[in-house]
């Protein structure tokens, strides 16, 4: 710490620090609460007015977590998950919202979280072994170790689209929505974005707008969340078991409990077989169930393409007009490998008058006018527009903040090719600097808390393990991340996962490198081998 190394800069305007911590959402938070356990000094800043990151600004119509509360939530204390009560199968946005709030205030961590504040550069010195930051505000911070919790789906896109601040009505993207929220009533209103968010939001802005414009370029497979009231017994169920159960998430592929790894073959049952299955899968709701069905679903087109029958087949029999079913009814990619979405009644709103579907990929927007959207077929005329195309994904946070070392090439410099990195954690050549979930781990292809405690955790041993052996720096080997580069990739080439064209490549930001982000082989296998560096002296990383 700052006394033992004697090193932390004096300058009476610099903030001194163990640890700051880069981001005040669920990873953010949890950092700081492990830092100050090991009575580290440790501070959160957040660009955000309030805590929460990804559930602060995603406040559009519909927002909501697609995997159960009962999972989606920490699991660091058995008082937190024993005395909080979730409403819903599915937590609402202001739900989680507010459990972020309440955690922050239960454990006491506002008190070192700096709102209103973004971080624009960070260098390390080699001299000093120490991180200096710089805020928007013009603060100096000064930190041994620095962590980045800067989220994976926090830098919000908006298309490049020719005459967009010529367009006389209003618009919002998804991941910056008004917090007093948006009444629509009445207008004629544009959704732009088929992926989670808009199908999340597509169906309530239909209900309150007098006509809805659906601009689709790419049609998106969607399961029925099933969402419905806590059941009272599965909570109690959920309770009494919680130590169990989140110890078989953690070992699991996608970090929630209840979906062992499948044996079974899709092309080795029969057809009324997996029609059962998927059936029941179907009706029981949720988007697990079917990623861990059959043990060939991800990895075998032809046995992912029975599910996606499956579900093209129930799209057919929602959708009454044949023509809108079809072009809702995804072709260009193996179900799942995209972000596969839960929805509440999403092709059910296309029965309605007042929503019409526009395909944007056979006749592409070719600008946005004053009046609204002008495809390359014509014009629609709108009030208000509602932007659901994503964000750039993975690095873009990073990539905004100006890293480097010594004076050296900055992380986005050195990631212009994609991002590489050690178990999803460390950057070579940038030392004392981890990732939360960040690319190369299994972040975005969990549960994301799970991943984030994991993650942390280990984090924690890294720092506590360096403090107690007078190590002042960490710094991942170039070898060592070039082979788990090379291993994220063959997993991931193992699987059907790359052939889409996702945000988990980066397909969805023109020119952005093609690279399949994700490390795909299932949080269980990951956590085994971080806990292996680990037990291995930190295998792959030179601490000095
Ligand atoms: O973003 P997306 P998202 N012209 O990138 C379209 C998480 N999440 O905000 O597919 C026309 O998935 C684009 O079209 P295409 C979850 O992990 C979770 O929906 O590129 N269209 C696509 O349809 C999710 O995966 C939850 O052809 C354009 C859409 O915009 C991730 O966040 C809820 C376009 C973007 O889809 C991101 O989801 C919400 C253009 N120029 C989000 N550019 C839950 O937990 C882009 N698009 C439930």
């Amino acid at each position: 710490s700052e006394t033992k190394t004697g090193s932390a800069p004096a300058d009476p305007n610099t903030t001194n620090l163990d640890v700051a911590i880069v981001g005040g959402g669920l990873a953010g938070l949890y950092a700081l609460h492990r830092m100050r356990g090991l009575g580290l000094k440790a501070r959160v800043y957040e660009a955000g007015s309030g805590v929460g990151g990804t559930w602060f600004w995603n406040r559009y119509p519909g927002a909501r977590c697609d995997i159960e509360s009962l999972e989606y939530s920490y699991s660091f204390s058995d008082e937190l998950q024993q005395d909080w009560k979730w409403p819903e199968r599915y937590a609402t946005q202001p739900q989680i919202l507010a459990y972020i709030n309440h955690v922050a205030e239960r454990f006491d961590l506002l008190r070192d979280v700096q709102l209103n504040t973004r971080i624009r550069t960070a260098g390390f010195d080699r001299a000093t072994d120490r991180w200096t930051l710089a805020t928007d505000g013009g603060e100096a911070v000064s930190a041994r170790f620095c962590i980045m919790a800067t989220g994976n789906l926090s830098t919000p896109r908006v298309p490049d689209f020719k005459g967009i601040e010529s367009f006389r009505g209003p618009w919002y993207h998804s991941g910056l929505w008004p917090a007093e929220g948006v009444d629509f009533s009445g207008k004629v209103v544009g959704v732009i974005g088929t992926g989670s968010t808009g199908i999340q939001m597509i169906p309530l802005i239909a209900k309150q707008a007098k006509h809805l414009y659906v601009f689709q370029r790419t049609a998106n497979f969607s399961l029925p969340a099933q969402n419905g009231p806590m059941e009272t017994a599965r909570e109690a169920a959920y309770k009494a078991n919680y130590p169990e159960r989140r110890a078989e998430a953690r070992m699991s592929g996608f970090g929630v409990s209840g979906y062992p790894s499948p044996t079974q073959s899709a092309l080795a049952a029969s057809e009324a077989e997996r029609q059962g299955k998927y059936e029941t899968l179907w009706q029981r709701g949720g988007s697990i169930g079917f990623l861990s069905c059959y043990n060939d679903f991800l990895v075998d087109e032809q046995a992912n393409d029975t599910a996606a029958e499956f579900v093209r087949e129930k799209i057919r029999s929602i959708v009454r007009d044949p023509k809108v079913a079809e072009l809702l009814a995804p072709k260009d990619h193996p179900i799942g490998t995209k972000r596969l979405c839960l929805d509440t009644g999403y092709y059910e709103t296309y029965n309605r008058d007042n929503v019409t579907l526009v395909d944007v990929r056979s006749a592409p927007i070719q600008e946005i006018t004053e009046r609204g959207v002008r495809t390359a077929e014509r014009e629609y005329a709108l009030d208000a527009i509602a932007f659901a195309t994503g964000f750039d994904a993975m690095t873009g946070a990073l990539r905004e903040i100006d890293i480097r070392t010594d004076g050296g090439p900055s992380l986005a410099e050195a990631w212009a090719d994609g991002p590489r990195t050690y178990l999803g954690l460390a950057v070579a050549g940038y030392p004392n600097m981890f990732m939360v979930t960040g690319p190369g781990s299994p972040g975005v292809k969990s549960q994301m808390i799970l991943s984030i405690e994991q993650h942390v955790d280990w984090i924690a041993d890294l720092i506590d393990h360096a403090r107690g052996h007078s190590i002042t720096r960490v710094e991942a080997d170039g070898e060592a991340q070039d082979r788990w580069v090379e291993h994220v990739n063959q997993v991931a080439d193992s699987t059907l996962y790359p052939v889409a064209n996702s945000w988990y490549v980066g397909a969805n930001i023109p020119g952005k490198p093609r690279v399949f982000m994700p490390y795909v082989a299932g949080v269980g296998v990951y956590r085994k081998k971080c806990d292996e560096v680990a037990a291995n002296g930190y295998e792959g990383f030179t601490l000095s």
